[in-house]
């Protein structure tokens, strides 16, 4: 197996015509420059043989934690309060090696810590988001129900009040690192509508099953969860928290890091079919200097520099406080979609190399077919455009 490092005269052809970097401030590219080390020194060289063996490497958390990425746009409680751009930035590096690596910081800091940060006691907050931080614990997010992940409002998940307690019943699927975590927040129906609760998740009732025989995000772990009868107190209960707005906003922030992320996987697979193109002799000459080759390549490198002008506006509009859901789900459903057809691409120009772990484009590929489909499929985030130009929900 060859190392899956970006080609470094690859990397410099793709600079020398935007250097997409040079666009972050100096603080943001300290972010990002971390990140693509950790991704480069700590997730490459292991995750051919992690993705093949399906397997979560969970030693790398702290390392991930000491790097400060856990939470990182958060401020307080142990969390770096970095830019919501910076952010972003990271997750494009840490996706860049592999989804499952950028979910996993997704998970823990765009979805659990935002969750506690946002709706949270002061003593929610103090109690769980600096062991998250820190990495000391994990977190997950049990949203979605196996009867389906894109209507929240129909879960069937329900929270009801014993007294000082509450007693939650029902089932979760597709919840990532639920078996690992120490603490669920957990979104339930109650009497007076969606609740979300702090479970520990070593709850009396509590049981997460990972999930077998995926093909993608392998190196990751999502999970079924089923609730039978977990008794919580009150003070589990994140009091801020009302209706499907709750796990809604905590949907933004994790949709926002894909925006940025899925060009991760997209530079990647770009930067490995520039290399074949530049490296390959084909009928005589370098496989490059072919015009359909240069058309893919210029295809690919079109979708690709848009895609992240497109990140970079959303993340500053998000700094500036005006990011709006549309203008997220247009960031989703652009770059999970180009992304892919990036993939794609690469994976036609490599050949039948392509289909094998010597190169990392089949598996950001089935990667980016996971992603495609979490946080809001292509369908939702088109029929959410479809609403805000004409004002018509198609939902129902
Ligand atoms: P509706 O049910 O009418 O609205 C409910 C309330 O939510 C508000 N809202 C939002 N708030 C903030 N940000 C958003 N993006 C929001 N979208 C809706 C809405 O204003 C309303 O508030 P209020 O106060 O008036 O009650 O919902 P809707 O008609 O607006 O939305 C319908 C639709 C289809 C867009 C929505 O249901 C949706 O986004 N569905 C997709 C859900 C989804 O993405 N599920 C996948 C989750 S991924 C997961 O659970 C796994 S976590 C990852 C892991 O663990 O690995």
């Amino acid at each position: 197996m060859t190392d899956t490092l970006a080609p470094a005269a690859a990397e410099a052809a793709l600079a020398a015509v935007f250097d997409l970097d040079a666009l972050l401030a100096p603080g943001e590219r300290e972010w990002q420059q971390k990140a693509r080390r950790v991704a480069r020194e700590r997730i490459l060289p292991v995750i051919e043989e992690d993705f093949e063996n399906r397997h979560f490497r969970q030693e790398l958390v702290p390392a991930l934690a000491a790097e400060g990425f856990l939470g990182m746009h958060i401020t307080g409680y142990g969390c770096a309060g970095a830019s919501a751009t910076a952010y972003g930035a990271v997750c494009l590096e840490l996706e860049a090696a592999d989804s499952g690596w950028r979910t996993f910081v997704s998970v823990q800091g765009s979805l659990a810590m935002s969750a506690i940060a946002k709706f949270g006691s002061e003593e929610q907050k103090s109690e769980w988001l600096p062991r998250m931080a820190a990495g000391e614990a994990i977190g997950c997010f049990a949203l979605t129900e196996p009867e389906g992940g894109s209507d929240p409002a129909a879960m069937r998940t329900t929270a009801v009040r014993e007294g000082d307690d509450w007693v939650i019943t029902g089932t979760k699927r597709w919840i990532g690192l639920a078996s690992i975590a120490a603490v669920a927040v957990v979104w339930a129906q109650t009497e007076e509508g969606v609740r979300g609760f702090l479970v520990p998740t070593d709850t009396a009732g509590f049981r997460a099953t990972p999930i077998e025989g995926k093909f993608a995000m392998r190196s990751s772990i999502q999970c079924d969860i089923a609730f039978d009868g977990v008794r919580v107190p009150d003070t589990a209960r994140l009091p801020e928290a009302r209706g499907l707005r709750g796990p809604f906003s905590c949907l933004n922030e994790a949709r926002y890091g894909i925006v940025w992320g899925a060009m991760g996987a997209a530079r990647s697979c770009l930067l490995a079919a520039l290399d074949r193109a530049m490296s390959r002799e084909v009928f005589g000459g370098p496989m490059g200097r072919f015009q359909l080759t240069q058309a893919k390549l210029a295809d690919m490198l079109l979708e690709y520099e848009k895609g992240v002008l497109l990140a970079l506006h959303l993340g500053r509009l998000k700094d500036a406080g005006t990011l709006e859901p549309a203008q997220i789900s247009v960031g989703k459903l652009n770059s999970v979609r180009e992304a892919l057809a990036i993939a794609s691409s690469a994976r036609s120009m490599l050949g039948g190399d392509g289909v094998t772990s010597e190169f990392p484009v089949m598996r950001h590929m089935a990667n980016l077919e996971a992603v495609r489909t979490y946080e809001g499929t292509d369908e939702i985030h088109s029929l959410v455009l479809g609403r805000a130009l004409t004002g018509l929900a198609a939902f129902a």
